[in-house]
């Protein structure tokens, strides 16, 4: 038919093949070729079954998102389900890899189900911002009942094969390849021993409180989403004759669709893909088999648990036996907590404390890692001493990594004979839990170290992003710009509860000072008093963290912080007033008051600012890079796609509008980038910054 979608007459059954790489995705191509081939095989009279399959790893993974935002082009994915349904000839899907979304609503719209051994279906559009919009949320309750249904479709979680033969989705669930089957539940079909029917023409029992309670867990769980409430509302209309449900399915998904949740979603899916293009994509990783860590802290022990959860031997290093034992302690109750979430099986973890896991006060047991990642205290001096030493010990094909968050790659490798086989690796706390890390690359670091870092960040499972090299590289440089902004706004005049409760209103999981209290205020203490020789004499003082500090209230490790979690989970703190009110009258402030959206756009403002910078710089390599550091690392909220798509929602012209009414008051702080002043000249967006043909030759 045409190069993506194949018909064979086999016997009597016809064998339909999707073959779209590398997913089957349902693009124009494939819903033209899918109706001209139904058509086809039902004109033919020598064809008294037909089954569909989908060539490669996957039945079909849905409709092709790269689609979204365009006109739509005819047949659309709901006429192609309702015409494969309409077949006067018994139609059969045998299903294998993920079976997801459209591709999953072309199966419900077939007569029967086969499902292949370890299938996974289900219906991942909530996490596009949409709902099932070619007859899921109709026929999917005809089968699994409505709350199940419900559940499962409002959720976007995927189901096992043996999940999806509870609920009915599949007829049933064998071992083979899914053309041997196609022909052997053909043949069944045949002789009766596998009925079919048409999905729509089975009538739903409505459950009106069954619903209620799956739109409150809805709500509780994602009370700004509004994908995952008009699924249960399309749901709910599946006890209407399926032509009606599927309109009212229709309308809604039309209303999602046009939302920014949906477009913010859709950037944040290609972004977390998007991120792995980078210059060194075709250098070729070095076998990395044998990990050392050194340091048994918060990120020592995480990074160590990370190794160890993908399968990766790790030696530690640690000072004494007293901070061995604290690691090892750290590490198993990480683990545990792995093996209660079923992240890692029985056997796994006890192979670990079998052998994985060494431990060492002697850097010489790192002499065979093929990797080190030095997670040390935060000083110059002391990481460049362990990187000569380790450059003097290790195997001369080992790469050496920092976890710095800050300091400078460039300066780590001088010290080594082996500059080009340093880079940073960025974890985020708890590392073996967050799922960004920053490749950060020195003017040395060679490609396939490069190329290494992002096969690293592979098998740990985790979203790797090239950074470049400056102080807080991407993400903790924005932090600590967008950061002042919150303080600049609580010396004048906004409450740290009102600054927290907007910005959790907007989308955060955490305002600005709970996050403060949650990592411990002593670690922002301990930077100021390190930069406080290079800080410019025309930035604002804002004391207020350090006299909180002053009085050894170090957030919730103390139960004191900005907030008092002695009381309450997280109570103002009458103290803390005091203390802002003093420090605002020993600067002559009179405090102003600042509307929720006052707040939002100050703080979002500031981030976009430093962002933008970020990118100009080169640090990294694209807008997309940004967000998705937000996103992975950040709690950035993912339906607004990180903050340079939001920026593009709010257009350059207004932010620099922004930024020169509040450069009036503070020009120091308010300063208008160059990028966002020649983007607010010529029209262009960041996404344009995506898309265009980058210095390298990459495209996004
Ligand atoms: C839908 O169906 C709406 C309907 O209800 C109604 C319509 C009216 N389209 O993730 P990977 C690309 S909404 C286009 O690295 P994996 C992906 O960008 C859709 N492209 O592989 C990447 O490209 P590149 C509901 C897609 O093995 C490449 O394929 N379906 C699509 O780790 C490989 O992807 C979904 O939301 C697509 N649908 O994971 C499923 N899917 O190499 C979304 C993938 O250029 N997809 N690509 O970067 C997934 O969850 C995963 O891709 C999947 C494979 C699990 C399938």
């Amino acid at each position: 038919m045409n190069d993506v979608i194949t018909l064979e007459v086999i016997g009597q059954t016809a064998l339909i093949t999707v073959d779209n790489p590398p997913v089957n995705a349902a693009s124009a191509a494939v819903r033209a070729g899918l109706v001209a081939l139904f058509d086809q095989a039902n004109d033919d009279d020598a064809v008294d079954v037909i089954a569909l399959i989908g060539a490669g790893r996957t039945f079909t993974a849905g409709a092709d998102i790269r689609e979204f935002g365009k006109p739509p082009v005819e047949p659309t994915l709901p006429a192609v389900c309702n015409h494969i349904e309409s077949s006067a000839k018994p139609v059969i899907a045998v299903v294998h890899g993920t079976t997801l979304g459209g591709g999953l609503e072309i199966a419900l719209g077939c007569h029967a189900r086969v499902g292949v051994s370890g299938v996974q279906l289900g219906f991942p559009e909530v996490n596009l911002g949409i709902i099932p919009g070619a007859g899921g949320t109709q026929r999917a309750p005809r089968l699994s009942g409505v709350v199940g249904a419900a559940e499962y479709i409002s959720s976007g979680n995927r189901l096992s094969a043996e999940q999806a033969m509870d609920a009915n989705l599949l007829n049933v669930l064998v071992e083979g390849t899914p053309r041997e089957l196609a022909l052997e539940y053909a043949e069944k079909v045949r002789s009766g021993d596998l009925p079919t029917q048409r999905t729509g023409e089975r009538v739903t029992t409505p459950d009106a409180e069954g619903l209620e309670s799956v739109r409150a867990a809805v709500t509780a769980r994602s009370p700004r989403l509004l994908a995952p409430k008009r699924c249960v509302d399309a749901v709910s209309a599946s006890d209407l004759p399926l032509t009606d449900g599927l309109a009212r399915e229709r309308a809604l998904f039309d209303e999602c669709a046009a939302t920014d949740q949906h477009r913010g979603l859709v950037h944040a899916f290609f972004a977390e893909r998007a991120v792995q293009k980078i210059p060194e994509a075709n250098a070729t990783p070095l076998p990395i088999e044998q990990i050392g860590v050194i340091g048994g802290g918060t990120m020592g022990t995480g990074i160590a648990t990370a190794a160890l959860l993908a399968g990766l031997p790790v030696t530690l290093i640690e000072m004494n036996s007293e901070a061995i034992e604290r690691a090892r302690a750290a590490i198993t109750a990480n683990l545990d907590g792995a093996l209660k979430r079923g992240k890692l099986s029985q056997p796994r973890h006890d192979s670990i404390f079998a052998g994985a896991l060494q431990f060492s006060t002697e850097l010489d047991a790192l002499a065979q890692t093929d990797l080190v990642i030095e997670a040390v205290f935060e000083d110059m001096t002391i990481k460049q001493d362990i990187f000569q030493k380790l450059d003097a010990l290790c195997k001369p094909s080992a790469l050496l990594a920092s976890n710095t968050s800050y300091l400078d790659i460039n300066q780590i490798a001088a010290c080594t004979q082996r500059p080009s086989q340093v880079l940073g690796l960025h974890f985020f706390s708890p590392a073996h839990i967050m799922r960004l890390l920053e490749v950060v690359v020195g003017d040395n670091t060679s490609a396939d170290v490069v190329a290494t870092g992002f096969a690293l960040a592979k098998r740990l499972r985790k979203v790797a992003v090239r950074a470049g090299v400056c102080d807080g590289f991407i993400g903790n440089r924005i932090l600590g710009h967008y950061r002042k902004a919150a303080d600049y706004l609580l010396l004048d005049g906004a409450h740290y509860s009102q600054i927290d409760a907007a910005l959790e209103s907007f989308g955060f999981a955490m305002g600005p000072f709970a996050v403060m209290d949650l990592a411990g205020l002593d670690i922002g203490w301990a930077t100021r008093k390190r930069q406080a020789a290079t800080k410019p004499q025309a930035e604002r003082d804002v004391g207020v963290a350090d006299r909180i500090c002053e009085n050894g209230w170090f957030g919730r490790k103390t139960q004191r912080g900005y907030y008092d979690y002695r009381v309450d989970q997280r109570a103002p703190h009458p103290e803390v007033d005091e203390i802002i009110d003093a420090e605002r009258k020993a600067v002559g402030i009179t405090p102003r008051a600042y509307t929720d959206s006052d707040i939002v756009d100050r703080y979002m403002t500031a981030m976009i600012s430093e962002a933008t910078r970020v990118v100009e710089d080169g640090i990294a390599l694209r807008p997309v890079d940004v967000d998705t550091v937000f996103l992975f690392g950040y709690g950035f909220p993912r339906d607004r796609g990180g903050p340079l798509h939001y920026a593009d929602t709010l257009g350059a012209k207004e932010l620099v509008a922004r930024i020169e009414r509040w450069a009036q008051d503070d020009p120091h702080y308010w300063q208008v980038p160059q990028l966002l002043r020649k983007m607010a000249q010529d029209g262009s967006q960041f996404a344009d910054l995506n898309t265009a043909q980058l210095p390298h030759g990459l495209r996004v």
